[in-house]
């Protein structure tokens, strides 16, 4: 017999159907959130025969269980671990962990891909092109390659696996790949997701105006309120709000932060880490600790959300060498403009900074990191340009 604990996301999940396939009714699996894993462990190790075969996938064990699945092994050889997550590698010591994060062509991996590798290597399944199809799909959602590749299939997996029960979808995935040579969604699922896409769309513009500005210590994150679609949502507010370090997601209901970030870096596993969790550089989560609570939801819940910048301006556009206008919540306005491409400065009320920038994303960094301002629209900018000309006029007038 296997046991498989896994977890129950879709590169967790990715894991259970391999071993459906590899082992059909003789694995019994249980997905868990990375909090619920150490119950299950310990469920298996007080209740479990010697005889069975434990796997644990995407997912690792606290301290405790390590030297008690260490002593499992000892005694019976019966165990082996796959992650790829950082926070895991120390388990690396051990004969049955298996942490890897980048495979021997530098491709990051992802808990299927290593588990799939793990089971044709030992000859329990079969390598075939919808496996290896499918296997991809998982991994590049999982390491978010998909978004640079363009990889949109990647994506409308994982939507699929939100839009029906895990249940459904390990069903649905198995008879596709006992059946079906390459790997392809039927009409009537093309037709649902791309209703879900248009759904995650609304979701992200929603939640653009919800966003709030804080600190932790140097670092700068924006904190937004959300249940779903934390991926794209985190992605998507990343990219909008580069002069932000990373996105806290705070799920109040299931009391959960999750945390992004676009930057190379950044790490947010050791953000994290600082509230009790952990994860990849890029993608993390940690519980909500009254310390998490205090940082993300006390001290911010009194802020305004951060403006957006205006969207359909012809004059006041960004990266103009004659000026580009922002304007914050105090009414300050910062004017950014550049004599040649590589000097750019900024006025703060009509007052210039001593301080130069190399270019233009410099500067709008400087002004929305530190004063929280936004691109202002093309009225405000013509009124601001308007009483500057009148200024001159007068001026030329007096001198006269
Ligand atoms: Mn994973």
């Amino acid at each position: 017999m296997y046991k498989l604990l896994s977890h129950n996301d879709l590169d967790g999940v990715g894991c259970g159907i391999l071993a459906k396939l590899a082992f059909s009714d003789q694995v019994k699996i249980r997905y868990n959130s990375v909090t619920a894993l150490d119950r299950e462990i310990e469920f298996f190790l007080d209740h479990e025969q010697s005889k069975t075969f434990l796997f644990i996938t995407d997912l690792s064990p606290n301290e405790g269980n390590e030297k008690r699945i260490d002593d499992y092994f000892q005694a019976t050889g019966n165990v082996q671990l796959l992650d790829h997550h950082q926070t895991a590698l120390h388990l690396n010591q051990y004969e049955w962990g298996k942490v890897i994060m980048e495979d021997e062509h530098g491709l990051l991996t992802s808990a299927t891909s290593l588990f799939y590798q793990y089971l044709v290597m030992h000859g329990l399944l079969e390598k075939t092109d919808v496996l290896t199809e499918f296997v991809e799909l998982v991994r590049q959602y999982d390491t978010w390659e998909w978004e640079k590749n363009g990889n949109y299939q990647a994506q409308r997996l994982n939507a699929l696996f939100f839009l029906v029960s895990i249940e459904e979808f390990e069903e649905k995935m198995l008879d596709r790949l006992k059946s079906q040579s390459h790997f392809d969604f039927d009409e009537f699922e093309k037709k649902i997701l791309s209703m879900e896409e248009e759904k995650i769309e609304r979701y992200i513009r929603r939640k653009k105006r919800e966003l709030i500005q804080t600190n932790l210590g140097d670092f700068y994150g924006g904190v937004v309120y959300a249940e779903s679609y934390h991926s794209e949502l985190g992605n998507e507010l990343g990219k909008e709000n580069i002069h932000l370090d990373y996105i806290a997601m705070i799920n109040m209901g299931s009391k959960r932060v999750s945390f992004r970030t676009i930057h190379d870096h950044i790490n947010v596993a050791s953000i994290a880490t600082l509230f009790g969790g952990g994860g990849h550089q890029k993608a993390a989560g940690c519980s909500l600790t009254v310390e998490a609570y205090k940082q993300f939801v006390l001290e911010t819940f009194h802020l305004e959300p951060i403006p957006e910048d205006a969207k359909r301006n012809r004059y006041n556009l960004k990266g103009a060498t004659f000026g580009t206008l922002y304007k914050n919540r105090h009414d300050e306005f910062f004017l950014l403009y550049s004599n040649n491409e590589m000097n750019w400065i900024i006025e703060i009320n009509k007052n210039r900074l001593e301080q130069t920038y190399r270019s233009f994303e410099d500067a709008e960094w400087y002004v929305k990191r530190f004063y929280q301002a936004w691109l202002v629209r093309d009225d405000l900018f013509v009124d601001y340009l308007m009483e500057e000309v009148n200024k001159v006029r007068q001026l030329k007038k007096g001198i006269e």
